[in-house]
């Protein structure tokens, strides 16, 4: 690779790094959470590999697997790592605290917790 001094537009100052040729540059074309569940060490094949697939049959699909951290491919590794609830209090005054872990890989699919007051409907 090459530095120059770029102070062009949009730039005020700085270096751009340049392969000596394009071809240089490796890039997978793969999502991040692609990257995660056909790369190493979990390399899940065809539906195995799916946000929705569960190759290790611990009832945690793989997109959730990837948001907190576990492992597709190990029984029950993740289930310490699923969002917890706690109560503390006594009624009418529970605080009901729910915490959660993402890892930063997962940040480009935005996980988000949801919730609603009413479970039935
Ligand atoms: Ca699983």
């Amino acid at each position: 690779m090459f530095g120059q001094l770029d102070n062009s537009s949009p730039y005020d100052g700085g270096y751009e790094l340049h392969p000596r040729d394009p071809s240089d540059l490796v890039s997978s074309g793969l999502s991040p959470y692609q990257q995660w569940a056909q790369g190493s060490p979990y390399k899940l094949i065809g539906g195995d590999a799916n946000l929705d697939a569960d190759p290790d049959h611990d009832s945690i699909p793989n997109g959730i697997e990837f948001i907190v951290g576990g492992n597709p491919t190990m029984a029950n590794d993740a289930s310490a790592k699923l969002p917890q609830v706690s109560v503390a209090g006594t009624s009418p005054n529970r605080i009901a605290t729910i915490s959660f872990r993402t890892t930063a890989a997962s940040d480009d699919l935005n996980p988000e917790l949801q919730f609603c007051y009413d479970v039935i409907n």
